[in-house]
């Protein structure tokens, strides 16, 4: 139903919210669900840097999403009975998304929340909403607010300051006034003073508002419901003059409770700028004291102070009471409104188990802690990558000898030339054009029991025939009697008679740095028997890393059950994904660098043989 002139805003008013202000747009929504709102007031939010979707909000306990338009045009015909735009646009784009507001038939108010806005602009914004019937509130302002229906974003302030002041249902108390924070003190003071506010609106502090206190009061005297008026101006302009003009012509007949704040710029030596961009008086008629001598001259009730204004409300209100004129208001129970999780989190008062632990690292402080160790410690010391390695993985301070030996593995299987599997996997796919993500992944993909991944089992069955007491013999006797090749063992280019010199530098690191090498030394006696056979059959890159890495966490005091949980979890093969990355990535970067064409295997290189299919069935 269409709502009378007098009314900017009713219980069904729904409004596009210009700029995505996730907190103003959840306060209108929590005040729509204490007022027991049917419907959100947030019809649609605009916002031209995000791409159109929806925006998850809560209405009491139930999220609802309200569509996100990147075009106030199509905000505007997909929601024709949204009436109000709330712009929360910068002072720089205010006034373009404003015109653009004025120009739209379905839209009748707009707040301007921005501050700063050229006063050029503010006049033709208030001009032309003038011209065409069109409600502007602002700019500068924190908006308005109809008790138990409807609030423009962070008007009223928190919830709690709402139920306080019992704004979730109408009392009889229209007012106006210049200032935000002193918007919220007057929905105080009202609600003290009398059964409370009916609407209140702010004006803004700038110069030339989009409508003044004689728009409002107007409205005020023509709205019924509303039974009488308090206006709180202050010093600078003139607009307080038109209110005064209106009560002298008899246009405002209800009592109006006026005070204009800044009556002490008198003891001020010279003129005096207050917080709000119109908040100067440069004439006489602009001081505050004028201003109030002229209201009480015209008929409005006006306190000595700002400290007595309650108790004139108060009074003022007690009159009409007398007089019958106060209806009997009814005293609907709010609903409770859910806390926010993170709030009452904050607060203490809710306590949830947690879905995941996390033992690692931790970013929630100033510096992200690895593994309990600040990274400003790990960049000032000159930690190696070794010994990061040796906090996120294996959680502790490695020795120097251990951190060394890892990050020796990490450079030791960076790369091993193209023609392995997972060099020439990451080729294959970086020349098919894929980015380099894709072709990484792709010879990451190969790395397992047969190529880089047989470090984990090298350490395992190593480890296993050792402790089990087992000679190198029983070991090969019984993998060969299982089925099972040895991993870590054999190679295809590598032999006794073309030894690889990666596993030379491993062993020699290990025979002078480490402090024992019992699990090498079983597994080279392993590959005497092994090489015996076959002259590839060495201890090859990944099980010398294996056997040592066993050596090196039994050195560092590294329970069997924590060494059994290392292996199972993948740990060791884990040294060989993260070196050979480096390498994989060369051969990446290589053939995007060559500009390579889309690989094609030659068909000489494979024998086929395709033959008619068996004939199967019936
Ligand atoms: N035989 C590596 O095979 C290879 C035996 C064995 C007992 C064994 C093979 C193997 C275990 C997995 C392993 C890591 C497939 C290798 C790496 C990184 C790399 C790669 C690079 C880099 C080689 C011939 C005869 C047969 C077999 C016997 C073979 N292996 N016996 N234990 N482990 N090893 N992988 O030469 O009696 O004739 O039937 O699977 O440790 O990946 O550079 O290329 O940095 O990128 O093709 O270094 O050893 O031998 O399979 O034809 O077998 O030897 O039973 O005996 P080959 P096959 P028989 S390092």
């Amino acid at each position: 139903p269409q709502k009378p002139d007098y009314l900017l805003f009713d219980r069904n008013t729904q409004a596009i919210f210009y700029g995505y202000q996730v907190r103003a747009i959840q306060r209108m929504l929590d005040f729509d669900y204490i007022c027991q709102r049917e419907t959100p007031s947030v019809a649609a939010i605009v916002a031209p840097t995000r791409n159109n979707g929806l925006h998850k909000c809560f209405f009491g306990n139930k999220e609802i999403l309200i569509p996100i338009y990147r075009h106030f045009e199509e905000a505007v015909t997909k929601h024709p009975q949204a009436d109000v735009v709330i712009n929360f646009s910068s002072y720089r784009s205010a006034y373009p998304t404003t015109m653009q507001a004025l120009e739209t038939d379905s839209i009748r108010t707009i707040a301007i929340i921005a501050e700063g806005i050229p006063e050029r602009y503010a006049r033709e914004m208030a001009a032309i909403a003038k011209e065409k019937g069109k409600w502007i509130i602002g700019p500068a302002t924190v908006g308005a607010i109809v008790a138990g229906a409807f609030k423009i974003g962070n008007a009223a302030g928190t919830l709690e300051n709402i139920i306080r002041c019992k704004l979730y249902r109408p009392g009889t108390v229209g007012f106006v006034s210049v200032s935000g924070g002193l918007f919220n003190e007057l929905n105080n003071i009202i609600s003290q003073a009398t059964d409370g506010v009916y609407e209140g609106v702010a004006i803004g502090g700038d110069l030339y508002p989009g409508s003044t206190f004689i728009d409002h009061c107007l409205r005020y005297e023509a709205n019924p419901d509303i039974k009488m008026i308090v206006l709180l101006g202050e010093l600078g302009g003139t607009d307080e003059y038109m209110v005064v003009e209106a009560i002298k012509r008899g246009e405002i007949s209800k009592p109006v409770v006026a005070w204009c704040i800044g009556t002490c710029t008198k003891l001020f030596p010279g003129e005096v700028q207050f917080g709000h961009a119109g908040a100067r008086a440069r004439t006489e008629l602009e001081t505050a004291d004028a201003k109030n001598k002229a209201l009480k001259d015209a008929g409005a009730i006006v306190p000595k102070s700002f400290d007595e204004l309650r108790r004139v409300i108060r009074e003022t209100f007690n009159e009409l009471k007398k007089k019958g004129l106060i209806p009997e208001i009814s005293e609907p129970e709010p609903p409770p409104v859910p806390e926010d999780f993170t709030n009452a989190l904050a607060k203490g008062t809710v306590r949830r188990p947690t879905n995941f632990i996390c033992t690692v690292s931790d970013e929630r402080g100033e510096d992200v802690l690895y593994g309990g160790v600040p990274l400003t410690e790990v960049i000032e010391k000159n930690y190696s990558l070794g010994e990061v390695i040796g906090l996120l993985w294996l959680k502790c301070k490695l020795p120097k000898w251990a951190s060394n030996f890892i990050e020796m593995c990490l450079k030791i299987v960076a790369d091993h030339g193209p023609c392995v599997s997972g060099a020439h996997n990451a080729i294959v796919t970086a020349r098919a054009g894929k980015d380099l993500i894709s072709s990484l992944v792709s010879g990451l993909l190969t790395i397992g029991p047969r190529f880089g991944g047989a470090i984990d089992g090298a350490a395992y069955y190593f480890r296993k025939f050792y402790n089990e007491n087992k000679t190198s013999r029983q070991m090969v006797d019984e993998m060969k009697a299982a089925g099972i090749l040895i991993p870590g063992i054999g190679h295809r280019i590598k032999s006794v008679r073309n030894p690889d010199k990666r596993v030379e530098l491993l062993k020699n690191y290990a025979k002078t740095q480490f402090p024992q090498t019992r699990y090498l030394n079983f597994a080279l006696e392993v590959e005497k028997i092994t090489t015996a056979k076959r002259g590839n059959l060495i201890l090859n890159v990944d099980g010398c890393i294996g056997v040592l890495f066993v050596d090196m966490l039994n050195s560092c005091g590294f329970s069997s059950e924590e060494i059994d949980e290392i292996i199972e979890a993948g740990t060791l093969n884990a040294i060989f994904v993260l070196g050979r990355s480096m390498g994989i990535i060369a051969h990446v970067l290589d053939q995007k660098r060559l500009k390579s064409g889309l690989y094609r295997h030659p068909w000489d290189d494979v024998l086929f043989r395709v033959e008619p299919p068996k004939v199967i069935g019936g």
